[in-house]
């Protein structure tokens, strides 16, 4: 099993009984298990447990904080899949959220996946100081919210149908997905007790590798997805989004992505942070095919 199999494996294991209605609102518990459960990659909470493993917690005590990762993440996809966003059909290769329990509960399916994910993270967390865990919650908010993801998406809502310029795409890029991704290193960074230095170096390194693999995904959207089905672009939004590709090519794409993880390798270096975890995440991020 690889890596990122056996976090998945464990996240799976824990997700199935995150979730559970006392027997009310029973559809909304459906449409959130419906998402949360459905098949996705779980890099966000691999990234998470890699850090945290890296300086000896187990990926046990990573649990609580890595489902919040994926239920923001789970969130995210579900209102960007709405008619009003991208208006997407399938998402992993199932109906999307609203195709299945309406507009309505998909929408508040995010809404409770989104709040559940602060139940997650408040939880009590062994070997964690209340201090710390403070510090993952402000995290999490602060990069997954209005100067975080939120923001991003609002920009790249605002600007889709427009010229744009290759800062526009380094903003959206930058907040949409890569503070998440971000953030799902950092929140593993305040598990184990680290000087403030290697804090600094993972955050860095967290936000290389969130820009890196956006600039993928924006190659796989150009040259195919292998994952097609499960990825046909939402109506005629996918063309007008703004995109590295649409600006400077996919070859200089690619090349770009690989130098800012370089940059991101070498924060890590300084420090004399290694870790073949995350270099092997790191892989699946820059070699994936979907
Ligand atoms: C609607 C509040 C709100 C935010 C939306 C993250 C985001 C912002 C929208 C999702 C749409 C999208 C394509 C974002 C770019 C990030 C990205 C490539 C998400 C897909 O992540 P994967 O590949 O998905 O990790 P899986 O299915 O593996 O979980």
């Amino acid at each position: 099993m690889s890596y990122l199999e056996m976090c998945k494996s464990d996240l799976n294991e824990y997700l199935k009984s995150a979730l559970v209605t006392d027997g009310r609102a029973k559809t909304l518990y459906e449409a959130m298990n419906y998402s949360l459960l459905n098949d996705g990659k779980r890099l966000r909470p691999a990234l998470c447990m890699a850090t945290a493993e890296t300086f000896g917690v187990s990926r046990e005590a990573v649990l609580p904080a890595a489902a919040a990762l994926e239920m923001i993440h789970s969130y995210s996809l579900i209102h960007d899949d709405l008619p009003c966003m991208d208006d997407d059909d399938l998402r992993r290769g199932q109906p999307t959220n609203h195709k299945v329990f309406g507009e309505a509960m998909a929408l508040l399916a995010g809404d409770g996946l989104l709040t559940e994910a602060f139940v997650q993270l408040s939880r009590p967390l062994s070997g964690v100081s209340p201090e710390r865990q403070v510090s993952m919650l402000h995290t999490l908010a602060l990069r997954a919210g209005a100067s975080g993801m939120v923001g991003g998406q609002a920009v790249d809502v605002e600007l889709t149908g427009q010229d744009g310029t290759l800062d526009d795409v380094a903003f959206i890029h930058l907040h949409k997905t890569a503070r998440l991704i971000q953030a799902s290193i950092e929140i593993g960074a305040l598990f184990p007790e680290l000087p403030d230095e290697h804090v600094r170096a993972l955050s860095v390194y967290g936000e290389s590798l969130g820009l890196a693999f956006q600039m993928i995904d924006d190659v796989l959207d150009v040259v195919g997805s292998q994952d097609e089905l499960g990825k046909t672009p939402g109506k005629d939004v996918a063309a007008a989004k703004l995109t590295y590709p649409r600006f400077i090519g996919v070859e200089e794409t690619r090349k770009l992505a690989a130098q800012v993880i370089e940059r991101g390798e070498q924060a890590l270096l300084r420090v004399g942070i290694v870790s073949s975890i995350l270099q092997e995440l790191q892989s699946v991020v820059l070699e994936r095919t979907h």
